[in-house]
């Protein structure tokens, strides 16, 4: 199971940012490889028609996701989160495989 994160204590600031949207296709593609590979992120859900400052200063292309690193990178193609995700993990593999063929 992902990890719960006390939202109480700051440990939580110190995981990766990952700016998302419910209903979209690609923000979920991000979030399925981030389960799937029990990877532990903050998540904020954006409104398209209100989305944060901090999220336009990371990615100005402004659209979502959007995973923000604690060492600044900044990954803003869902394909790309989805690899940072599963790269730790045998899942890696079957990403390959779906994206050479
Ligand atoms: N190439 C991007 C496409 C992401 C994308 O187009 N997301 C839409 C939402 S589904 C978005 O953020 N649109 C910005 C807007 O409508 O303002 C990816 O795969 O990450």
């Amino acid at each position: 199971m992902n990890k719960v994160v006390n939202i109480v204590n700051t440990e939580h600031e110190k995981l990766p940012i990952l700016y998302s949207l419910r209903n979209c296709p690609y923000a979920m593609r991000a979030r399925m490889a981030i389960f799937k590979a029990k990877q532990t992120i903050q998540l904020r859900d954006v409104v398209l028609s209100n989305k944060p400052d901090e999220m336009i200063a990371a990615s100005p292309k402004a659209t979502v996701p959007v995973l923000v690193l604690n060492n600044g990178t900044v990954i803003d193609e869902s394909l790309e989160v989805m690899l940072w995700a599963l790269k730790e993990t045998d899942l890696i593999i079957y990403c390959r495989v779906s994206i050479t063929m």
